[in-house]
């Protein structure tokens, strides 16, 4: 099936806040959740008032500031959690609680039924409450599967909005998520929502697979931070989606994400990755003269990603050993240089000699050009130098 609409549960302010450097003040949550909402996300998920105090306020906060969002809450499956965080006025409660024998024996310590009872008690309240309900299993890739429909069948008949599957651990593949969603989909009627860590690499590329067998909601987190190494990025899904077809993601302003990756990196302390989707200080640098050639003739040769439509530019190193003529003379034609074909093709073979002797900067090739532009062109071809 292919990807239709899908919503994105952003969880920078739930997940996110348990990645090892996140310490959030109440203002930095609220700048977050409008640069988010600006963003377009249709969810913020925040963390849960039972955490502490200032959690509380936090969500108190954040529910009233009439953002177009809908603003959610993460709870424990018990009555106590779900109470107190309907109270701050959030629209919707994230339940969750872990299925797999792993949890049931070394966490919670509560058999399926037991589970299947808490929830329907839950629920019922919720119900009443009449916000958006929600339930998920902590650690569903490791859960029998037979656990996990007879919880979702549960609750589903309780008519609860979504019902979410948790790779809690990072341990499914694109297939596995793709074979436990689709028979979901089988089963309830309820929107499904998925949650995929990043442990081995496999969070972005399982969210697609979910939606491609019929999810609705894929949870993220800016930069994917959160426990561990993380979950699926906001910027990762957007990139793959994107590829599938640009009008998915339409609905989104595209180019924040820039600002929303610079901002949260900065609050967390890190820097954003090189070879983070979209925003990576390389994600749209091209080097080969061969891919530089190509990109200067048609960027879709070797961009898959349209730079412009994210507020960003392309990029083309030419200062290195792998430099191609057509990439140097373009950089000429951008200096203004009127250079000729065997003047640029000159200065190419200097760089590639040059570059093998120490690393050049873009500002060592302008010399060269600029050197040879006062050259007359039947000179061109005697040896030159530049100053280091
Ligand atoms: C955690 C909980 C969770 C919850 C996901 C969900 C997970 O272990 O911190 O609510 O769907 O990864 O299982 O983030
Ligand atoms: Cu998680």
């Amino acid at each position: 099936m292919s990807v239709q609409n899908f919503q994105i549960i952003e969880s920078t302010l739930r997940e996110g806040e348990q990645f090892v450097n996140a310490f959030f003040t109440q203002d930095q949550k609220i700048e977050i959740a409008r640069l988010l909402d600006a963003f377009g996300v249709e969810y913020l998920e925040l963390t849960t008032p039972q955490a502490s105090p200032q959690s509380e306020r936090d969500c108190i906060a954040i529910a009233k500031l009439g953002l177009r969002a809908k603003i959610v809450t993460h709870t424990r499956c018990t009555l106590a959690d779900v109470r107190r965080a309907v109270e701050t006025g959030v629209d919707g409660v994230d339940v969750v609680i872990g299925t797999s024998s792993q949890l049931r024996e070394f966490s919670h310590g509560k058999s399926v039924p037991e589970i299947i009872r808490l929830a329907e008690e839950v629920f019922t309240y919720l119900k009443a409450q009449n916000v958006e309900m929600r339930f998920s299993t902590e650690d569903s890739l490791r859960s029998d599967p037979n656990d996990l429909f007879a919880v979702y069948e549960a609750v589903d008949a309780l008519g609860i909005n979504r019902v979410g599957i948790a790779d809690t651990v990072g341990i499914g593949t694109p297939m596995q998520v793709f074979r436990l969603v689709s028979e979901l989909r089988q089963r309830v009627n309820a929107d499904i929502e998925f949650h995929g860590h990043d442990d081995t690499g496999c969070a972005i590329a399982n969210a697609h697979a979910a939606l491609e067998a019929g999810a609705t909601h894929v949870d993220t987190s800016v930069l994917g931070i959160g426990e561990r190494n993380g979950i699926t990025s906001l910027g990762g899904l957007i990139a793959r989606l994107y590829a599938i077809d640009p009008a998915l993601v339409r609905k989104y302003n595209l180019p924040l994400l820039v600002e929303l990756d610079q901002r949260i990196a900065e609050l967390v302390e890190v820097d954003i990755p090189f070879n983070n989707y979209i925003t990576g200080y390389a994600a749209f640098t091209h080097k080969a003269g061969i891919h530089a050639k190509a990109i200067l003739n048609n960027p879709s040769t070797y961009e898959v990603l349209c730079p412009e439509d994210f507020g960003m530019k392309r990029y083309i190193n030419i200062a290195h050993r792998l430099t191609g003529w057509n990439a140097v003379r373009s950089r000429a034609d951008q200096l203004g240089l009127k250079l000729s074909d065997a003047q640029v093709k000159h200065i190419t073979n200097e760089i590639k000699i040059l570059s093998d002797e120490h690393p050049l900067t873009l500002d060592d090739v302008d010399a060269l050009l600029r050197n040879e532009n006062h050259r007359r062109p039947e000179r061109s071809q005697q040896p030159i130098t530049v100053k280091a």
